[in-house]
């Protein structure tokens, strides 16, 4: 059992009764919180990530400042090609950019074997660090992304909206696109039980892309991967899997060996509830642009959230990342909103 003081988080994801609904906010620990801003204005994003205090600071200031219920890893999911010695840099302004990204079988077969835990040390020591830091008084989420969400970036070489490239590859070349998803989940695999083995309280997989795909192909690049990595995981560390645009696929979703399923706000909670049998944790849906609201709109708004999903199998979240331009003050209206909700 848990000795974490506020386990409401994980009680929710083993479908236990909760006195109110958990409630943290997807990117919390980046974004918009004016002190990352000033750590972010000192330090390049990697010099954030690779340094375990400045990893760890960056983690619980959600914790301290907004009061959510769970701490997120201050992390990318694009530590994962790194790891396996593909170039990522961070353009300020701009995202991810991969100056050579992987568009051949040959380059796919050239991957090295890793020891990812040697590779990715710093994510560990970060763990460690904020475990100590957080004394017990929350979980710990740990995250990657989805083996189809790393194959986007690590195809197309940067963000896009449609990633066609990434697409183009899988589709024009689907033997080399399926080694290269096993060869990521393979990977991911190994970084996430040394996660797991370092104290991570629960596990969260992106899969932020997953919604460009239809549900033909999402059943053959998505859901077959992030089954793989959910069934690693279990049974000792809880997983959330969330797939951005994915309502379709929520049906099968519901089938892994998964905890929760997160989903976006273009899916009512009602939508959601029948999709999933109203047998599963869903995390959820608050519309991140919504946040921009005055706050006695961001009240009502989550209140409504509330009422529709209730607070059973529930946990309080956002449909995506927050905002950078999210006043920190509208944020907490938000999570008061949930702390404060009592059923009607
Ligand atoms: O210098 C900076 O601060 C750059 C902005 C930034 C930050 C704060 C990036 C670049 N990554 C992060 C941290 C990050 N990324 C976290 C940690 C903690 C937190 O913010 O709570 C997490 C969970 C992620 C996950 C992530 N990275 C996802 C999945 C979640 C999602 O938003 O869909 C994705 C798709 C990325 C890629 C990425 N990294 C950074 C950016 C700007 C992007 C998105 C690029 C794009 O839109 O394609």
């Amino acid at each position: 059992m848990s000795t974490i003081k506020n386990d409401l988080l994980l009680r929710a994801l083993r479908g236990e009764e909760v006195a109110r609904p958990p409630v943290w906010m997807m990117r919390q620990a980046g974004r918009y919180l004016p002190d990352f801003m000033k750590l972010k204005r000192q330090y390049s994003f990697f010099e954030r990530v690779e340094n375990p205090e400045l990893a760890t600071e960056i983690t619980v200031m959600p914790v301290h400042q907004v009061g959510v219920d769970a701490a997120i890893l201050f992390c990318d999911i694009l530590v994962i090609p790194q790891a396996l010695e593909v170039e990522v840099q961070m353009v300020p302004g701009k995202g991810p950019y991969i100056p050579k990204p992987i568009r051949t079988a040959a380059q796919v077969d050239a991957l090295p074997e890793v020891d990812v835990a040697e590779r990715l040390h710093y994510v560990y020591q970060a763990i460690d660090h904020t475990k100590a830091a957080l004394e017990q008084s929350v979980p710990l989420l740990g995250f990657a992304g989805s083996p189809w969400t790393i194959l986007c970036y690590m195809v197309e070489g940067q963000g896009s909206k449609t990633f066609d490239q990434a697409k183009a590859f899988c589709f024009s070349n689907p033997e080399a696109a399926h080694k290269l998803l096993q060869k990521i989940t393979d990977v991911t695999i190994a970084y996430l039980r040394k996660k797991q083995e370092h104290g991570c309280d629960a596990i969260q997989i992106f899969d932020s892309w997953g919604g460009l795909l239809s549900p033909q192909d999402y059943r053959i690049f998505s859901l077959p991967y992030i089954r793989q990595i959910a069934a690693a995981l279990q049974p000792q560390t809880p997983v959330i899997a969330f797939g951005k645009g994915c309502w379709f696929a929520l049906e099968e979703m519901a089938q892994m060996p998964v905890n929760a399923l997160g989903v976006d706000w273009t899916i009512t909670p009602q939508m959601a509830r029948e999709f999933t049998k109203y047998n599963i944790t869903i995390q959820g849906n608050f519309d991140p642009a919504r946040l921009l609201s005055p706050i006695p709109e961001i009240e009502r708004l989550t209140r409504i959230m509330l009422d529709e999903f209730g607070t059973y199998k529930y946990i309080a979240n956002l449909g995506h990342g927050i905002l950078p331009n999210v006043p920190v003050d509208n944020a907490r209206a938000f999570v008061n909103t949930v702390k404060e909700y009592v059923l009607r």
